[in-house]
C-alpha cells in the first residue's frame, strides 16, 4: 500500500481550521468502501471532513473537465443537502471550508489514465485529475462516501461527514459500457437520462445504444423519412415503438458527456435490418417490402449486397450518425447476419468500414464482423459464451482490441436464477456472483489484458417493457461488471463486494430503483 503524507499543497491546515468532525455519523461509509472498489483508500480517522452550508467548490485547473465535474458535483450535492454550493474559478484557499479541483500536478507520476487522488482532511478535500475521466471518477468516489442520505431528492437536515484519508485510484480498463437495446423495446428520451444517471455513479462511462433491429428504426436520418415514418412505427409485442428526432439524440449525448459518459451508437447490419427494409423496399434484392416485425427471432433479414443504393443508404446514415456523436466510436453491428452469404458479408463490410474511418470514427463491431479483414483500429465485441473461439483471437492477434461481453457473465436480459418466471436463458442463468466472478482477460483463450478493450454488459429488451423491467435487470448486476471492469483483479473478493454491494440498497431506494433483491447478498 501507499501510505504517502498528504501533500503540502494540499488545503493545509491554519489556524482558521475548523475541528475535524470526530464523531463521523454511523452512517458514513468508511474510506474505500464504495462500487468499483478503488485501488488505494488509506484511511485517517482524525481527520474527517464536514459539509456544511458554507462550503464552496474551488477550481484550481486550466481544463474544461474540472468544471464540468465541478458543476455535476454541485447538481449531486444540492437536492440532499440543500445547499446551494458555489463553484469558484481560482481564488485563495479557504480552509475547512471546501472542495477543490485541482489538475494532476500533485498526482503520483506513475498513475494510469483516467485516475485520480481524492485526499480528505478537516481542512478540505482535494480532488486531483489531469483528465475529465478522472475528475468524473473522483466525483463519484466522493458521492459514495457521503451517506445513502445523499441521494434523497429532497433536503434532509443532518451533519454530512466524510471519512479522512486518502484514495489513489484508476482503472483496470479505460472502456466500461452497458448496452441498452431501445430497437426491440422504445425508451423515450427521459428514461435513457435517468438510466445514464444510474450507469455514471459506477464509474461506467460509456453508453451504447443500439438504435436499429428488426423490429424498430429508432434515429431520424435526414433524407430518409420512411425509416421513421414506417421503420420506426414498431416493436416487439405490437406496441407503438418511437424514435428519437436528430435533436433529442443530440441532447441525450450532451447530457452523457456532462455526466462522464461517451454514446456509441449502433447500426445493425447487414442484418437486423427488417425494419428499414420495409421503410424502403428498394433496399432489398427483389424490391418487394417485407412485413413489418413484431416477434423476437433474429438471422431473417439482410440488406442487398448488391445494389448501390445500399452503399447510398448506409452513407447516409453512417455520416449522420457520425456527425451527431462526438465520441470515437460508431458500431456497426454485424452479428448474426444469417441470410447474407459470407462472400457476400465480406464485400458489404469492405465497403461499409472505410465510411466509418472516413467518418472519424473508429469502427466497432459484434466479434462476427472480426471474418473480414478489420482495419487496426477497429474494435471487436466477444458476446459468446465459449472460452475458445479461434475468429476472435485471431482478431486479437491482428491487432483489433476486443470488447469482453460474454453472454453468460454480462447479458442482463438473462434471467438471474433457473426459477426465475421471465428473462432469457439461452446463456444460461447469470446470477450476480456470477457477474461478478471473471476475469477478462482470462476468459477467452489467446485474448489477454493487453488485448483487452474493456467490458460491457448488455440488455436486449425483447422481454424488458418498462423502466421498472430495465431496473430489475440491470441492478444489482451492473455493480458487478462495474467493479469488473475498474478494480484490479487481484483486489476483487465476492465476499467484500457482496457486503458493499448491500450497502448500495439505501441509495438505490433513494434514487428510486425498483432493483432484484437477488439471494446470496445481505441485503
Ligand atoms: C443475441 S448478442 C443477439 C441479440 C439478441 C440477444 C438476446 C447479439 C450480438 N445478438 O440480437 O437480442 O441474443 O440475448
Amino acid at each position: 500500500g501507499d501510505d504517502a503524507q498528504p501533500d503540502e499543497t494540499g488545503t493545509a491546515p491554519t489556524q482558521e481550521q475548523p475541528m475535524p468532525l470526530e464523531e463521523l455519523p454511523e452512517d458514513t461509509p468508511a474510506l474505500g468502501e464504495i462500487i468499483p472498489a478503488p485501488v488505494r483508500a488509506t484511511g485517517d480517522e482524525s481527520s474527517n471532513f464536514e459539509l456544511t452550508a458554507q462550503t464552496r467548490i474551488r477550481l484550481d485547473s486550466d481544463g474544461s473537465g474540472a468544471r464540468r465535474a465541478a458543476e455535476y458535483l454541485v447538481d449531486l450535492l444540492e437536492p440532499a443537502t440543500g445547499f446551494a454550493l458555489p463553484v469558484i474559478d481560482g481564488g485563495d484557499a479557504r480552509p475547512g471550508r471546501e472542495i477543490v479541483l485541482r489538475d494532476g500536478k500533485q498526482l503520483p507520476e506513475d498513475l494510469p489514465e483516467g485516475g485520480y487522488a481524492l485526499e480528505v482532511t478537516a481542512g478540505g478535500i482535494s480532488l486531483a485529475a489531469d483528465s475529465a475521466d478522472g475528475f468524473f471518477s473522483g466525483v463519484q468516489t466522493l458521492r459514495q462516501q457521503l451517506p445513502a442520505d445523499i441521494e434523497a431528492n429532497e433536503r434532509v437536515d443532518r451533519t454530512w461527514g466524510v471519512a479522512g484519508g486518502r484514495i489513489v485510484d484508476h482503472p483496470r480498463f479505460g472502456y466500461r459500457s452497458a448496452m441498452l437495446d431501445i430497437a426491440r423495446h422504445f425508451f423515450e428520451p427521459e428514461v435513457v437520462k435517468r438510466h445514464i444517471d444510474r450507469l455514471a455513479q459506477y464509474k461506467i462511462n460509456h453508453l451504447h445504444l443500439h438504435l436499429s433491429d428488426d423490429q424498430g428504426w429508432r434515429i431520424e436520418i435526414e433524407g430518409w423519412p420512411k425509416l421513421t415514418e414506417i421503420g420506426a412505427a414498431t416493436e416487439v409485442g405490437g406496441g407503438p415503438g418511437g424514435y428519437y428526432t436528430q435533436e433529442e439524440y443530440r441532447d441525450i449525448v450532451t447530457y452523457a458527456a456532462d455526466r462522464g459518459i461517451t454514446i456509441v451508437p449502433e447500426i445493425d447490419m447487414p442484418g437486423h435490418t427488417n425494419a428499414a427494409l420495409i421503410s424502403y423496399p428498394e433496399l432489398n434484392c427483389d424490391g418487394s417490402r417485407p412485413e413489418p416485425y413484431t416477434g423476437t427471432h433474429v438471422g431473417f433479414s439482410s440488406l442487398c449486397i448488391d445494389s448501390e443504393r445500399t452503399y447510398e443508404f448506409v452513407s447516409d446514415v453512417i455520416s449522420q450518425v457520425a456527425e451527431l456523436t462526438p465520441g470515437e466510436y460508431l458500431h456497426v453491428g454485424g452479428d448474426e447476419a444469417e441470410v447474407t452469404g459470407e462472400a457476400d458479408y465480406a464485400r458489404f463490410f469492405e465497403r461499409v468500414l472505410p465510411m466509418v474511418t472516413e467518418a472519424g470514427k473508429r469502427p466497432v463491431g459484434w466479434h462476427e464482423y472480426g471474418q473480414v479483414d478489420l482495419p487496426e483500429p477497429a474494435i471487436v465485441q466477444y458476446w459468446r459464451i465459449e472460452s475458445e473461439h479461434p475468429d476472435t483471437t485471431a482478431s486479437a492477434e491482428n491487432g483489433n482490441s476486443i470488447i469482453m461481453s460474454p453472454a453468460n457473465k454480462s447479458y442482463l436480459d438473462m434471467k438471474y436464477n433457473d426459477g426465475d418466471p421471465w428473462g432469457n436463458d439461452w446463456a444460461g442463468a447469470v446470477d450476480v456472483r456470477a457477474a461478478y466472478e471473471w476475469d477478462p482477460a482470462r476468459f477467452l483463450t489467446g485474448v489477454g489484458e493487453s488485448a483487452v478493450h474493456g467490458v460491457e454488459t448488455a440488455l436486449w429488451t425483447e422481454l424488458v417493457e418498462s423502466e421498472s423491467d430495465i431496473e430489475r435487470m440491470m441492478f444489482p448486476r451492473l455493480q458487478a461488471l462495474a467493479e469488473v471492469g475498474w478494480t484490479p483483479q487481484q483486489d476483487r473478493d465476492w465476499e467484500s463486494f457482496q457486503r458493499r454491494l448491500a450497502m448500495q440498497a439505501e441509495r438505490m431506494d433513494n434514487q428510486g430503483i425498483d432493483y432484484h433483491p437477488t439471494p446470496g447478498v445481505s441485503w
